[in-house]
Protein backbone atom coordinates (compact mmCIF):
# COMPACT_ATOMS: atom_id res chain seq x y z
CA UNK A 1 0.00 0.00 0.00
CA UNK A 2 1.78 3.41 -1.50
CA UNK A 3 2.36 5.94 1.71
CA UNK A 4 1.00 9.26 -0.32
CA UNK A 5 0.39 12.28 1.33
CA UNK A 6 -0.98 14.66 -1.00
CA UNK A 7 0.32 18.35 -0.10
CA UNK A 8 -1.05 21.99 -0.90
CA UNK A 9 2.04 24.10 -0.56
CA UNK A 10 0.10 27.22 0.22
CA UNK A 11 1.37 30.18 -1.00
CA UNK A 12 0.31 34.04 0.70
CA UNK A 13 0.64 37.38 -1.37
CA UNK A 14 1.74 40.77 0.85
CA UNK A 15 0.39 40.73 4.27
CA UNK A 16 0.22 44.54 5.13
CA UNK A 17 1.17 45.71 8.35
CA UNK A 18 -2.58 46.88 8.74
CA UNK A 19 -4.04 43.78 7.67
CA UNK A 20 -5.93 42.33 11.22
CA UNK A 21 -5.70 38.63 11.90
CA UNK A 22 -8.82 38.02 10.79
CA UNK A 23 -8.41 38.96 7.72
CA UNK A 24 -5.43 36.89 6.77
CA UNK A 25 -7.25 33.75 8.54
CA UNK A 26 -10.22 34.19 5.63
CA UNK A 27 -7.00 34.18 3.28
CA UNK A 28 -5.83 30.93 4.91
CA UNK A 29 -9.28 29.60 5.25
CA UNK A 30 -10.12 29.91 1.68
CA UNK A 31 -6.75 28.01 1.40
CA UNK A 32 -7.52 25.29 3.08
CA UNK A 33 -10.99 24.92 1.18
CA UNK A 34 -9.13 24.93 -2.01
CA UNK A 35 -6.68 22.42 -0.84
CA UNK A 36 -9.85 19.69 0.48
CA UNK A 37 -11.42 20.27 -3.28
CA UNK A 38 -8.12 19.42 -4.59
CA UNK A 39 -7.62 16.25 -2.60
CA UNK A 40 -5.41 17.22 -0.25
CA UNK A 41 -4.28 15.68 3.12
CA UNK A 42 -1.84 18.72 4.64
CA UNK A 43 -1.26 22.11 3.42
CA UNK A 44 1.81 23.74 4.28
CA UNK A 45 1.63 28.23 4.91
CA UNK A 46 4.51 30.51 4.67
CA UNK A 47 7.33 31.71 7.92
CA UNK A 48 4.79 34.01 9.66
CA UNK A 49 1.59 33.88 7.72
CA UNK A 50 -0.10 35.69 10.26
CA UNK A 51 1.35 39.08 9.84
CA UNK A 52 3.64 41.07 7.56
CA UNK A 53 7.37 40.46 7.75
CA UNK A 54 7.65 43.00 10.26
CA UNK A 55 11.31 42.80 11.46
CA UNK A 56 12.36 44.89 8.24
CA UNK A 57 11.27 47.44 11.10
CA UNK A 58 13.31 48.99 13.54
CA UNK A 59 11.16 49.03 16.52
CA UNK A 60 12.00 50.04 20.38
CA UNK A 61 8.17 49.86 21.82
CA UNK A 62 7.90 46.76 23.24
CA UNK A 63 4.16 46.73 22.83
CA UNK A 64 4.67 47.42 19.28
CA UNK A 65 6.70 44.96 18.83
CA UNK A 66 4.77 42.49 20.95
CA UNK A 67 1.59 43.31 19.08
CA UNK A 68 3.19 41.00 16.20
CA UNK A 69 2.98 37.75 18.46
CA UNK A 70 0.42 35.87 19.40
CA UNK A 71 0.30 34.53 23.19
CA UNK A 72 -2.19 31.67 22.23
CA UNK A 73 -1.89 29.02 19.83
CA UNK A 74 -4.92 28.70 18.99
CA UNK A 75 -5.99 32.21 20.16
CA UNK A 76 -9.59 33.99 19.61
CA UNK A 77 -8.56 35.22 16.23
CA UNK A 78 -6.65 31.61 14.93
CA UNK A 79 -9.56 28.82 16.49
CA UNK A 80 -11.42 29.51 13.03
CA UNK A 81 -8.59 27.99 11.02
CA UNK A 82 -7.86 25.24 13.26
CA UNK A 83 -11.78 24.37 14.08
CA UNK A 84 -12.33 24.80 9.38
CA UNK A 85 -8.92 22.30 9.32
CA UNK A 86 -10.60 19.95 11.52
CA UNK A 87 -13.91 20.10 9.64
CA UNK A 88 -12.50 19.61 6.40
CA UNK A 89 -9.89 16.78 7.93
CA UNK A 90 -6.44 18.65 7.25
CA UNK A 91 -3.29 19.19 8.75
CA UNK A 92 -1.50 21.93 8.83
CA UNK A 93 1.81 23.57 8.97
CA UNK A 94 1.82 27.44 10.25
CA UNK A 95 4.47 29.71 11.11
CA UNK A 96 3.83 32.67 12.97
CA UNK A 97 5.44 34.73 15.86
CA UNK A 98 5.37 32.91 19.02
CA UNK A 99 5.43 34.78 22.77
CA UNK A 100 5.51 32.72 25.50
CA UNK A 101 5.68 33.21 29.28
CA UNK A 102 7.30 30.60 31.50
CA UNK A 103 8.37 31.10 35.37
CA UNK A 104 7.98 34.77 34.55
CA UNK A 105 10.17 35.09 31.75
CA UNK A 106 8.87 36.53 28.28
CA UNK A 107 10.62 34.75 25.40
CA UNK A 108 9.73 35.43 21.52
CA UNK A 109 10.43 32.76 18.97
CA UNK A 110 9.78 32.27 14.86
CA UNK A 111 7.91 29.42 15.20
CA UNK A 112 6.01 26.72 13.10
CA UNK A 113 3.48 24.18 14.14
CA UNK A 114 3.08 21.04 12.61
CA UNK A 115 -0.99 20.34 12.95
CA UNK A 116 -2.56 16.62 12.21
CA UNK A 117 -6.42 16.18 10.83
CA UNK A 118 -8.19 16.62 14.22
CA UNK A 119 -6.51 19.82 14.98
CA UNK A 120 -4.42 18.93 17.22
CA UNK A 121 -0.84 20.28 17.62
CA UNK A 122 1.54 17.49 17.37
CA UNK A 123 4.73 19.44 16.68
CA UNK A 124 6.27 22.80 17.58
CA UNK A 125 9.85 24.17 15.85
CA UNK A 126 11.92 27.04 16.82
CA UNK A 127 13.85 28.47 14.35
CA UNK A 128 17.52 27.75 14.52
CA UNK A 129 19.42 29.90 12.04
CA UNK A 130 18.08 33.66 13.03
CA UNK A 131 19.65 36.15 9.89
CA UNK A 132 20.04 39.84 9.49
CA UNK A 133 21.15 41.72 12.64
CA UNK A 134 20.49 42.88 15.95
CA UNK A 135 21.07 46.53 15.84
CA UNK A 136 19.61 49.66 13.85
CA UNK A 137 21.64 49.70 10.71
CA UNK A 138 20.08 52.65 8.78
CA UNK A 139 22.71 52.15 5.81
CA UNK A 140 20.00 49.31 4.38
CA UNK A 141 16.83 50.25 2.00
CA UNK A 142 14.97 48.18 5.24
CA UNK A 143 15.96 46.04 8.17
CA UNK A 144 15.99 42.51 8.77
CA UNK A 145 15.96 42.34 12.69
CA UNK A 146 15.32 38.94 13.42
CA UNK A 147 18.02 38.47 15.84
CA UNK A 148 16.89 41.53 17.66
CA UNK A 149 13.08 40.28 17.71
CA UNK A 150 13.48 36.41 18.33
CA UNK A 151 15.04 34.16 21.15
CA UNK A 152 17.65 31.40 20.16
CA UNK A 153 15.38 28.14 19.56
CA UNK A 154 15.47 25.41 22.47
CA UNK A 155 13.94 22.87 20.14
CA UNK A 156 16.41 22.02 17.65
CA UNK A 157 15.19 19.95 14.57
CA UNK A 158 12.63 17.17 15.60
CA UNK A 159 10.73 15.03 13.86
CA UNK A 160 7.28 13.13 14.17
CA UNK A 161 5.82 10.07 12.62
CA UNK A 162 2.47 11.89 11.31
CA UNK A 163 0.48 11.76 8.40
CA UNK A 164 2.11 8.01 7.41
CA UNK A 165 5.22 9.04 7.29
CA UNK A 166 8.29 10.62 9.25
CA UNK A 167 7.70 15.05 8.86
CA UNK A 168 10.31 17.23 9.80
CA UNK A 169 10.15 21.15 10.22
CA UNK A 170 12.36 24.02 9.25
CA UNK A 171 12.14 28.23 8.98
CA UNK A 172 13.17 29.73 6.03
CA UNK A 173 16.95 30.34 6.75
CA UNK A 174 17.16 27.34 8.38
CA UNK A 175 16.75 25.99 4.23
CA UNK A 176 20.29 27.32 3.50
CA UNK A 177 22.34 25.16 6.01
CA UNK A 178 22.91 21.63 4.82
CA UNK A 179 23.12 21.30 8.67
CA UNK A 180 19.33 21.40 8.96
CA UNK A 181 18.10 18.83 6.57
CA UNK A 182 20.89 16.27 7.78
CA UNK A 183 20.31 16.37 11.49
CA UNK A 184 16.16 15.71 10.42
CA UNK A 185 17.95 13.29 7.45
CA UNK A 186 19.58 11.27 10.53
CA UNK A 187 16.05 10.64 12.40
CA UNK A 188 14.89 8.70 9.06
CA UNK A 189 12.92 12.49 8.01
CA UNK A 190 10.69 11.60 4.38
CA UNK A 191 9.16 14.73 4.44
CA UNK A 192 10.56 18.40 5.33
CA UNK A 193 8.20 21.34 5.50
CA UNK A 194 9.62 25.02 5.72
CA UNK A 195 7.63 27.92 5.24
CA UNK A 196 10.10 31.60 4.03
CA UNK A 197 9.62 35.38 3.81
CA UNK A 198 12.47 36.10 1.51
CA UNK A 199 13.46 39.69 0.21
CA UNK A 200 14.83 39.66 -3.38
CA UNK A 201 17.09 42.23 -2.40
CA UNK A 202 19.33 41.20 0.41
CA UNK A 203 21.38 44.72 1.25
CA UNK A 204 25.26 43.03 2.75
CA UNK A 205 24.87 41.43 -0.95
CA UNK A 206 23.03 43.49 -3.52
CA UNK A 207 24.46 41.58 -6.47
CA UNK A 208 22.92 38.47 -5.01
CA UNK A 209 19.54 39.46 -6.24
CA UNK A 210 19.11 38.11 -9.95
CA UNK A 211 20.01 34.83 -8.24
CA UNK A 212 17.53 35.17 -5.31
CA UNK A 213 15.14 32.16 -6.81
CA UNK A 214 18.21 30.09 -7.86
CA UNK A 215 19.76 29.82 -4.31
CA UNK A 216 15.96 28.97 -2.98
CA UNK A 217 15.53 26.53 -5.34
CA UNK A 218 19.36 25.16 -5.50
CA UNK A 219 19.41 24.72 -1.45
CA UNK A 220 15.86 22.90 -0.68
CA UNK A 221 16.76 20.63 -3.98
CA UNK A 222 19.76 19.71 -2.47
CA UNK A 223 18.51 18.80 0.97
CA UNK A 224 16.06 16.54 -0.56
CA UNK A 225 18.24 14.84 -2.62
CA UNK A 226 20.99 14.88 -0.41
CA UNK A 227 18.75 13.23 2.57
CA UNK A 228 16.24 11.28 0.15
CA UNK A 229 13.37 13.09 1.70
CA UNK A 230 10.36 15.39 -0.07
CA UNK A 231 10.85 18.81 0.59
CA UNK A 232 8.04 21.44 0.61
CA UNK A 233 8.84 24.90 0.18
CA UNK A 234 5.88 27.81 0.98
CA UNK A 235 6.72 31.51 0.07
CA UNK A 236 4.93 34.92 1.67
CA UNK A 237 5.38 36.44 -1.92
CA UNK A 238 5.00 39.66 -3.71
CA UNK A 239 5.55 43.48 -2.61
CA UNK A 240 5.23 43.57 1.28
CA UNK A 241 5.10 47.18 2.36
CA UNK A 242 7.02 47.93 -0.63
CA UNK A 243 10.00 45.29 -0.28
CA UNK A 244 9.39 42.42 -2.89
CA UNK A 245 9.73 39.08 -1.74
CA UNK A 246 10.38 36.00 -3.59
CA UNK A 247 8.13 33.37 -4.52
CA UNK A 248 9.54 30.28 -5.67
CA UNK A 249 7.06 27.73 -4.10
CA UNK A 250 7.63 23.94 -4.91
CA UNK A 251 7.19 20.83 -3.60
CA UNK A 252 10.16 18.70 -4.42
CA UNK A 253 10.81 14.53 -4.53
CA UNK A 254 13.87 12.86 -2.93
CA UNK A 255 14.99 13.11 -6.24
CA UNK A 256 16.20 16.72 -6.23
CA UNK A 257 13.32 17.41 -8.62
CA UNK A 258 10.68 20.22 -8.40
CA UNK A 259 7.47 18.25 -9.41
CA UNK A 260 5.03 21.49 -8.44
CA UNK A 261 6.04 24.65 -8.21
CA UNK A 262 3.33 28.02 -7.96
CA UNK A 263 3.40 30.92 -11.25
CA UNK A 264 2.37 33.88 -9.54
CA UNK A 265 3.35 36.03 -6.53
CA UNK A 266 -0.38 36.00 -4.99
CA UNK A 267 -2.56 33.41 -2.97
CA UNK A 268 -1.77 30.09 -5.20
CA UNK A 269 -1.85 26.50 -3.93
CA UNK A 270 0.92 23.97 -5.48
CA UNK A 271 -0.58 20.33 -4.92
CA UNK A 272 1.30 17.29 -5.85
CA UNK A 273 0.83 13.57 -4.25
CA UNK A 274 3.67 12.68 -2.45
CA UNK A 275 5.02 9.26 -2.44
CA UNK A 276 6.46 8.95 0.79
CA UNK A 277 8.17 5.23 -0.30
CA UNK A 278 9.76 7.04 -3.10
CA UNK A 279 12.66 8.50 -0.37
CA UNK A 280 13.63 4.36 -0.43
CA UNK A 281 15.71 4.50 -3.00
CA UNK A 282 17.67 7.11 -2.29
CA UNK A 283 18.34 6.25 1.44
CA UNK A 284 18.99 2.62 0.88
CA UNK A 285 21.56 3.76 -1.86
CA UNK A 286 23.50 6.64 -2.51
CA UNK A 287 22.49 7.98 0.31
CA UNK A 288 22.12 5.05 3.06
CA UNK A 289 23.86 7.17 5.66
CA UNK A 290 24.94 3.88 7.91
CA UNK A 291 26.44 1.98 4.84
CA UNK A 292 28.83 5.14 3.76
CA UNK A 293 28.42 8.09 5.77
CA UNK A 294 32.15 8.72 7.50
CA UNK A 295 31.51 10.91 10.96
CA UNK A 296 34.84 10.26 12.34
CA UNK A 297 36.50 12.83 9.37
CA UNK A 298 33.45 15.34 10.21
CA UNK A 299 34.48 16.73 13.61
CA UNK A 300 34.77 20.39 12.53
CA UNK A 301 31.41 20.46 11.82
CA UNK A 302 30.01 20.73 15.44
CA UNK A 303 33.67 22.03 16.51
CA UNK A 304 33.81 25.14 14.52
CA UNK A 305 31.58 28.15 14.55
CA UNK A 306 33.37 30.23 11.99
CA UNK A 307 36.07 29.06 8.71
CA UNK A 308 39.67 28.90 10.19
CA UNK A 309 42.24 28.80 7.26
CA UNK A 310 45.45 27.57 7.84
CA UNK A 311 47.89 30.01 8.29
N1 LIG B 1 14.78 35.49 5.19
C1 LIG B 1 15.88 35.35 4.31
C2 LIG B 1 16.21 33.90 3.95
O1 LIG B 1 17.10 33.26 4.44
C3 LIG B 1 18.08 36.05 3.65
C4 LIG B 1 17.10 36.08 4.79
C5 LIG B 1 17.75 36.54 2.41
C6 LIG B 1 19.32 35.48 3.84
C7 LIG B 1 18.67 36.47 1.34
C8 LIG B 1 20.24 35.42 2.81
C9 LIG B 1 19.92 35.91 1.57
O2 LIG B 1 15.55 33.46 3.02
C10 LIG B 1 14.49 34.88 6.37
N2 LIG B 1 13.34 35.23 6.97
O3 LIG B 1 15.23 34.06 6.88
Amino acid sequence: MPRIVTVAAAQLGPIARSDSRAMVVERLIAHLREAKRMGCDLVVFPELALTTFFPRWFMTDQAEIDSFFERRMPGPETQPLFDEARRLGLGFYLGYAELVEENGVVSHFNTAILVDRNGQIIGKYRKVHLPGHREHEPWRRFQHLEKRYFDLSDTGFPVWRAFGGILGMCICNDRRWPETYRVMGLQGAEMILLGYNTPVHNPPAPDHDALSLHHNTLVMQAGAYQNGSWVVGVAKAGSEEGVPMIAGTQIIAPSGMTVAATRGEGDELAVAACDLDACTTYKSTTFNFAAHRMPQHYGLITERKGAEPPP
